[in-house]
């Protein structure tokens, strides 16, 4: 299945193409890991896949394979992090859940004690 052609203002597709710069913890052929710029516990990283789709709907639809592999990089990440005591892995899908970038990419927090329920 071919991805949908990115928007050419995506950001996370530039990291991709290492045109904007990011600190990159982990990649793959198919998933990027960087530090999120605006981090929400002592390790924040999103785990991206290369192919460029919206939200993580968009890529469960049409590439559920892909979608393992960001959860199987997220616990890469978590080793990689020291996250022995467990960690956060969530997608904000769509604007009502505060998604702002429309680049799917799975958060992976922890290094704190993390609260529930989120606001
Ligand atoms: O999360 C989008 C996240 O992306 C948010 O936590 C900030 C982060 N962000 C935005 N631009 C960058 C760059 N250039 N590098 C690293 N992190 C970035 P959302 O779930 O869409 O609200």
């Amino acid at each position: 299945m071919t991805a949908p052609t990115p928007p050419d203002d995506c950001i996370f597709c530039k990291i991709v193409a290492g045109e904007i710069p990011a600190t990159i913890v982990h990649a793959s052929d198919d998933a990027v890991a960087f530090r999120d710029l605006n981090p929400q516990a002592p390790t924040h990283v999103l785990v991206i896949p290369r192919s460029h789709y919206p939200d993580a709907a968009s890529l469960a639809a049409h590439e559920p394979g892909a979608l393992a592999d960001l959860f199987a990089t997220a616990s890469q990440v978590a080793d990689q992090e020291g996250l022995e005591g467990g960690y956060r892995a969530v997608f904000n899908t769509g604007a009502a859940a505060q998604q702002t970038v429309f680049h799917a990419h799975l958060h992976v927090l922890g290094g704190r004690e993390l609260t529930w329920p989120p606001g």
